[in-house]
């Protein structure tokens, strides 16, 4: 796990995606869906957005975004402790949508990148190494529960 001073500062980063979730959301699921587009065709309800305009409107998206960076600041709140958080998005990501680990990653390193980009005075090297610690913490007990539930991610 991560000590309480990482915990603080990853808290601390993550506030400032908070102040405007709405819009780091649409950064990130735009950016994931233009860098690793075998992960937009996933989503039934996103395959008709072909360009990062139309991306740009939809509400649809918009509220995707919401929904993903919101369970994650739940997790990351939790610190260490984010198994109960934790243990119904395994499952549903496991045994319902079938999301390899490997997605997992690409959605961590294009958090990293898009806060990077949005607040590049508060988030240098350290910050972003501690990012990742935290990211990568998630990812690790999103594929242990995976296996789990049967899933071999
Ligand atoms: O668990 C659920 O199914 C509830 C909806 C939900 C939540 C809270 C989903 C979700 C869905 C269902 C969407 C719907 O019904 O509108 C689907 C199809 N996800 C996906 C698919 C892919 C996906 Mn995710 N999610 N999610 C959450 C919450 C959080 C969450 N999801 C994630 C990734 C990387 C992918 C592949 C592109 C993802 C992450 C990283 C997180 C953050 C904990």
């Amino acid at each position: 796990g991560l000590s309480d001073n990482e915990w603080q500062h990853v808290l601390g980063i993550w506030a400032k995606v908070e102040s405007d979730i709405p819009a780091h959301g649409q950064e990130v699921m735009i950016r994931l869906f233009q860098v690793h587009p075998e992960t937009q065709s996933l989503f039934a309800k996103f395959k008709n957005l072909k360009t990062a305009d139309e991306m740009k409107s939809s509400d649809e998206l918009k509220k995707h975004g919401i929904t993903v960076l919101t369970a994650l600041g739940r997790i990351l709140k939790q610190k260490n402790n984010h198994e109960q958080e934790l243990k119904p998005l395994a499952e549903s990501h496991a045994t319902k949508h079938k999301i390899p680990v490997k997605y997992l990653e690409f959605i961590c390193e294009i958090i990293v990148k898009v806060i990077a980009e949005k607040h590049p005075a508060d988030f240098g090297a350290d910050s972003q190494a501690e990012m990742r610690k935290a990211l990568e913490l998630f990812r690790n007990s999103m594929a242990s529960k995976y296996k789990e539930f049967g899933f071999q991610g």
